[in-house]
């Protein structure tokens, strides 16, 4: 394939309000700050990626203001001043990056993209992907009253989707799982902590999450205690799986070294990009242990990122890759992402990414704009 030759490249923040807001263990969101990049070589190709850094660092350390100046400040002229020819040569050149993988991830993926383009190749089939439907679950937020959560619960298992994900915290756990259970015995059923439990204050919880057959148990305890979940999952039938504490293929090894889950969550954005994911996902094949792509309540830009990786092998358990009109009145790209009714996602045909992006739609939506030049000489850089 011919060598890349970047020129510059853009960030832009859009705001985008939530159909309705989403609330998890550690708080609840309902508009959206996005960090969209573009990656732009001297032919006028333009690559496109998402930092899924949130607004807040309560997910993880990172929000969309660290991304951004880590993109500005040290991403860019890393670029600027190592030529990259392969989008395989990225993580390379900004491994110098200590943490910050949402940042980093979110130009790494712009730079596949880019890549798969100037290829005239789908990004999918670029990373190697062998699925051209990838399954889709969802994740459904803290609400209100059990009875609401049930409702919720119903209008999605009726949609088709494959499996469903209910967000816990201390005080709002079994009592939900009970009454979703009791509803639907036969579905596909898991839960996710984001973290909020202990090891020593909470193991009656999870002895009782651990007989409704749940799928698993997502992320219970803090991200750098790999120890505990190990600790828990050898009291556990239910198979534990990890999201925020796996950052890398390094963390994936030892969790899996250590028992801390039997089952990995791969997000994009959070391990550093398609490079990182790709060998956690090869790791995982090679070990027989499932993997899915997590979601980060992305626009439709992270979301097609998304789904190109999960057409790679061993993406087997359904995704939280769902319907852009689950979270948008009006996506960003065209055609917005839909779900059959066997819950399942075509990998579009396209270049790229496959999907158009609407910029007239961007624009509307921008508040901040830089431009960085990754071409002749020292990167420079201009506000707006
Ligand atoms: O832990 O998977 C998570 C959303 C924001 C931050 C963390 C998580 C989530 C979700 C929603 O569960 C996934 C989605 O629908 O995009
Ligand atoms: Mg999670």
């Amino acid at each position: 394939m011919n060598k890349l030759n970047l020129e510059r490249l853009e960030l832009c923040e859009i705001e985008m309000p939530l159909r309705a807001p989403f609330e998890t263990s550690f708080g609840s969101v309902s508009k959206r700050r996005i960090l969209i990049i573009r990656v732009i070589d001297r032919d006028g190709a333009i690559g496109y990626g998402e930092c899924t850094a949130p607004e807040e660092p309560f997910y993880n350390h990172e929000t969309i203001d660290t991304a951004w100046s880590i993109i500005s400040s040290f991403v860019a002229p890393l670029l600027a001043r190592n030529s990259i020819e392969a989008a395989t040569d990225v993580s390379d050149v900004l491994a110098p990056i200590k943490g910050n993988r949402m940042a980093v991830g979110g130009v790494e993926a712009a730079i596949w993209d880019l890549e798969a383009k100037r290829g005239n190749t789908s990004l999918w089939q670029h990373l190697d992907g062998n699925r051209e439907q990838i399954n889709c679950g969802v994740s459904i937020g803290l609400q209100k009253t059990p009875e609401i959560l049930l409702e919720k619960v119903t209008h999605e298992v009726q949609s088709g989707y494959q499996r469903i994900k209910l967000k816990i915290k201390p005080g709002q756990d079994i009592e939900l799982v009970k009454t979703i259970r009791s509803n639907f015995p036969d579905i596909l059923l898991s839960v996710d902590a984001n973290s909020a439990y202990r090891l020593d204050r909470d193991i009656n919880v999870f002895e009782q999450l651990d007989e409704f057959g749940l799928l698993m148990i997502e992320q219970p305890l803090a991200a750098g205690d790999l120890v505990d979940h190990a600790k828990l999952q050898k009291l556990l039938k239910t198979s534990l799986c990890l999201d925020e504490s796996i950052t890398s293929l390094r963390e994936a090894q030892h969790a899996l070294e250590l028992g801390s889950c039997r089952i990995i969550n791969i997000k994009l954005g959070r391990v550093g990009g398609h490079s990182e994911a790709k060998a956690i996902q090869g790791f995982a094949a090679k070990n027989g242990v499932p993997i899915w792509c997590g979601g980060m309540l992305e626009s439709g830009i992270g979301r097609a990122h998304n789904i190109a990786m999960s057409t790679l092998p061993g993406f087997t358990l359904p995704g939280d890759v769902s319907a852009s009109a689950r979270y948008w009145e009006e996506d960003i790209i065209e055609p917005p992402v839909t779900v059959s009714s066997e819950g399942t996602i075509n990998a579009p045909k396209g270049p790229g990414i496959g999907y158009a992006v609407n910029e007239t739609k961007i624009e509307e939506l921008t508040v901040r704009k830089e431009t960085i030049r990754l071409y002749l000489g020292a990167a420079s850089s201009e506000s707006g």
